[in-house]
């Protein structure tokens, strides 16, 4: 009964595309890229029927952080488990949380089938969760992190109040964009009165939305979130140079670059091009797709480099393509898979390589290196899931065992430098052994990090391995299958 009535909720739900989304094509996909169906089984046992016991390591030890945040935390933003304290994220000035780590969970607890917490996680939102607060918001990580992660939820479970109070959030975030002379959008909102702030908005900030509003649009059948999210990254598209690069940000009261610097995947950029190519894989937008082809071309020919038999994105000026730095940030590494995703598997595999290199010399990579020397600029790290975000999409889209083998051993490099007896925690330096503990557990562990390695060996009917998407935050806005029972 359940999958019959799923299945008509699939279907209405592409009529919304095909109609309510005018920039969606014919024949676009309802979600996600449908990855290639394999004839024969993995050559070694991760592969078919997955690594059952790998994966119950997995989510024992996301449990273990959960455990902590639930015992001191539960109800704020993140916990900091080492002092045993609740950490405010959008609002610390006004010592306010939303739960963020709660939402940031939804789906992760669902498809690992922690079904108790995960009731416990819905009964908390649906009693305290409100957007009507009057503080200004940063709206690139408030779409990622909760529009991402209640549009998840609700896909998970179907509960219409998850949507309702998606669509609340959208709609107090929508004056970014309406109320912008560019439509390029504001990087700051404030919840209740709908006040924007922040003009010089980052490429990062104007570009990684349309997924989340897309979703939104698909769901409620109201084409403006898509339409405005789009206007933005052709308004951004719009701009580049007359060497197909893009600078770094743009005051969008004016239009006019305010950084000409092209750091590629790196930030400021980093989720800007996994949106414009999103666009495409989650709706099937052709145009999206050209707009992605032509400045990843320009990427490849002015910012790849092959340094010592690695490869690299480099920065560059923009406009003249005059190198600016060879810096690269932990946060680039999650560009491997969707350079590969988008066609180009052989600098995909390439890039990642360079990162498993780094990796062999710091089991936890530093946030950032100098890639001529590959020694570290930054040496903390703030528990992030990049690099395994990589190995996962890299893992099914080749089926290639080498990828579960190395998020294995991030897993394992992981596990033994920055766990605490009570939860996890990020890293203040990796150069040192030990290596420096810190006193944060980010909320995007509980989306990233233990989903991308628990999807990688787990087998579970509440996940579609052969056609999914996940958002730059780890949300499931393709894939998830709802009413399955747990693995
Ligand atoms: C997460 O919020 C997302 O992965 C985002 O795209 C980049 N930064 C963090 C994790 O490092």
């Amino acid at each position: 009964m359940l999958k019959d009535f799923d299945g008509r909720l699939r279907q209405f739900e592409r009529r919304q595309v095909l109609q309510g989304l005018g920039a969606v094509g014919g024949g676009a996909l309802l979600c996600g890229r449908a990855l290639p169906v394999r004839a024969t089984a993995f050559p070694d046992s991760r592969g078919g029927p997955g690594d059952p016991q790998i994966a119950k390591e997995i989510s024992t030890e996301f449990l273990h952080a959960w455990d902590c945040y639930k015992k001191y935390a539960f109800g704020y933003d993140q916990v900091k488990p080492r002092s045993g304290k609740p950490d405010h994220f959008f609002f610390p000035k006004q010592n306010q949380s939303i739960g963020l780590s709660i939402i940031e969970a939804l789906d992760t607890l669902y498809v690992m089938g922690l079904d108790s917490e995960l009731k416990i996680c819905l009964d908390w939102i649906y009693a305290n969760l409100t957007f009507n607060i009057n503080a200004d918001f940063n709206v690139f990580e408030g779409i990622i992190r909760v529009l991402g992660g209640l549009l998840a939820g609700y896909l998970a479970i179907r509960d219409q109040r998850l949507l309702q109070l998606a669509k609340d959030f959208g709609d107090r975030v929508m004056p970014i964009f309406t109320k912008s002379p560019t439509g390029l959008p504001y990087s700051a909102v404030n919840l209740a009165t709908g006040a924007v702030s922040k003009p010089d908005s980052i490429l990062a900030a104007i570009g990684t939305n349309i997924l989340e509003f897309g979703m939104l649009s698909q769901l409620t059948g109201d084409p403006s979130y898509y339409n405005a999210a789009k206007r933005a990254l052709r308004e951004t598209y719009n701009r580049r140079s007359s060497l197909d690069l893009l600078g770094g940000s743009v005051n969008v009261e004016t239009g006019q670059w305010t950084s000409g610097t092209d750091s590629g995947p790196n930030p400021v950029t980093d989720s800007f091009y996994e949106y414009v190519y999103g666009a495409y894989a989650l709706f099937g937008d052709q145009e999206c797709l050209g707009w992605y082809r032509t400045l990843n071309n320009a990427m490849n020919k002015y910012l790849v480099e092959n340094y010592n038999g690695l490869v690299w994105y480099k920065t560059v000026n923009f406009q003249t393509g005059a190198v600016l730095n060879r810096n690269q940030s932990e946060l680039a590494s999650f560009y491997a898979e969707l350079v590969a995703a988008s066609g180009n598997l052989n600098l995909g595999a390439a890039y990642y390589q360079s990162w498993t290199k780094v990796l062999q010399s710091y089991p936890v990579l530093p946030e950032s290196i100098d890639y001529t020397t590959l020694k570290p600029i930054a040496a903390g790290n703030a528990f992030r899931p990049e690099y395994v975000n990589s190995s996962f999409d890299l893992y099914w889209q080749t089926g290639n065992n080498f990828y579960a083998q190395t998020a294995y051993q991030y897993f394992v490099g992981m596990r033994d430098n920055a766990r605490l007896p009570e939860g996890y925690t990020i890293l203040t330096d990796v150069t040192t052994k030990p290596m420096q503990q810190g006193d944060l557990f980010p909320a995007y562990g509980f989306a990233e990090n233990f989903k991308y390695l628990y999807l990688i060996f787990a087998r579970t009917p509440r996940f579609n391995t052969q056609s999914f998407y996940l958002s730059t935050e780890g949300k499931i806005l393709c894939g998830l299958r709802p009413g399955q029972p747990a693995a």
